[in-house]
């Protein structure tokens, strides 16, 4: 008889902080799309840890809306994953206190985006901040998921998720699975256009320093124009060119080219041409995601269906994994 082996579980999410950058879609949500032929796909709107920074409520209840629409704009088939938003299924709350109790203040004093994010925000540091982690930790474990996709800066998160599960199942028996970043070998952090030492990323107050997926096309050729590179007018893929690295990911990972084909193509040109080159890629790349996306929200009612259906698909995997940690620790 034929083995059936069974198939990988994929899960991740975004915040709905802004509008989705070019970075979200390279460093994380294009892989999304590709485990879902080869994966038990579920991808989530994380607006639980949205609020651990200032939200205005209404601009929350919107983004998080269009960030769903986003995903599957970017290609996530409902059909084929589960695709929800976190608040809509409570036992992410309550596995995460569960877990609270399993994480070592130490070891989430250790975490580099609570220290960036205290920085960042140094009038709110608030607790939620800090317990991020083991929320994300709740949103991987709940699922049983093997491959969690994301970009370089969440990777110390999913090891924090790994060990926390690797704790509770130390004492308890085998009640999570041992969950595995899946980073990408090229575009894990596209940089900032306006400071391409830091990462781009959608709540910037900065704008010219983010490329949004529904921007308008001359928006995002005139960013790209005026990003920040050096200045020896050379394409190359080399230390100390930080804007013109992050410039050749962005249009190899678009266009599939090589780093020496793109240095070939640009050879003996200047930053001017290699520049509109790659605004008007990225442009034309990005087109048919704004399209999908302007249908989808002509029609909200249909899109908060596919919202409740994916919460309900979802709960009630994750209701099977909270009985169980509840079963094991004497809660039930
Ligand atoms: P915020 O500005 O609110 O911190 P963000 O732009 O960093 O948001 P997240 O919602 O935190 O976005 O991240 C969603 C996914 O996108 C994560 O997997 C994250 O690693 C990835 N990601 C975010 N920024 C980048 C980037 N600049 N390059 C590659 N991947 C990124
Ligand atoms: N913290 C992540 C978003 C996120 C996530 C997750 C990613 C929330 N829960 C679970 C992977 C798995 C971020 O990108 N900032």
């Amino acid at each position: 008889m034929e083995e059936i082996i069974p198939k990988k579980i994929s899960l991740s999410g975004i915040q709905p902080t802004g509008i989705m950058t070019l970075g979200n879609y390279i460093g994380a949500v294009r892989n999304w799309v590709k485990f879902q032929d080869e994966c038990d796909c579920l991808y989530m709107i994380a607006n639980l840890h949205a609020i651990t920074v200032k939200q205005n409520p209404a601009e929350l209840r919107k983004h998080t809306l269009e960030a769903f629409a986003l995903i599957i704009a970017c290609g996530i088939d409902p059909q084929k994953s589960v695709a929800f938003i976190q608040s809509q299924v409570p036992e992410h709350s309550e596995l995460s206190w569960v877990l609270n109790c399993y994480a070592q203040f130490g070891e989430m004093s250790r975490m580099t985006q609570f220290k960036d994010k205290s920085r960042k925000h140094a009038d709110n540091i608030n607790v939620g901040l800090f317990t991020y982690p083991i929320l994300m930790a709740s949103d991987i474990l709940l699922y049983k998921s093997d491959i969690v996709p994301v970009g370089v800066d969440q990777k110390q998160h999913v090891e924090i998720a790994r060990d926390i599960a690797n704790r509770f199942n130390g004492i308890y028996g085998d009640v999570f699975t041992l969950p595995e970043p899946y980073i990408p070998k090229d575009g894990a952090k596209i940089m900032s256009l306006v400071d391409p030492t830091k990462k781009m990323s959608k709540s910037d107050e900065n704008p010219n320093g983010f490329i949004a997926i529904l921007e308008d096309r001359d928006s995002i050729i005139r960013k790209i124009k005026r990003s920040v590179t050096d200045s020896e007018a050379i394409v190359a893929y080399r230390e100390n060119k930080d804007g013109i690295n992050n410039l050749m990911t962005i249009y190899s990972v678009v266009t599939g080219k090589s780093y020496a084909d793109i240095e070939k193509e640009f050879d003996g040109k200047g930053y001017g041409e290699f520049k509109s080159a790659v605004g008007e890629t990225v442009a034309d790349y990005l087109e048919p995601v704004k399209e999908r996306f302007n249908q989808l929200m002509c029609d909200k009612a249909y899109l908060e269906s596919l919202c409740s259906q994916g919460a309900e698909k979802a709960s009630r995997i994750a209701r099977k994994t909270l009985s169980k940690v509840y079963r094991k620790v004497g809660l039930a």
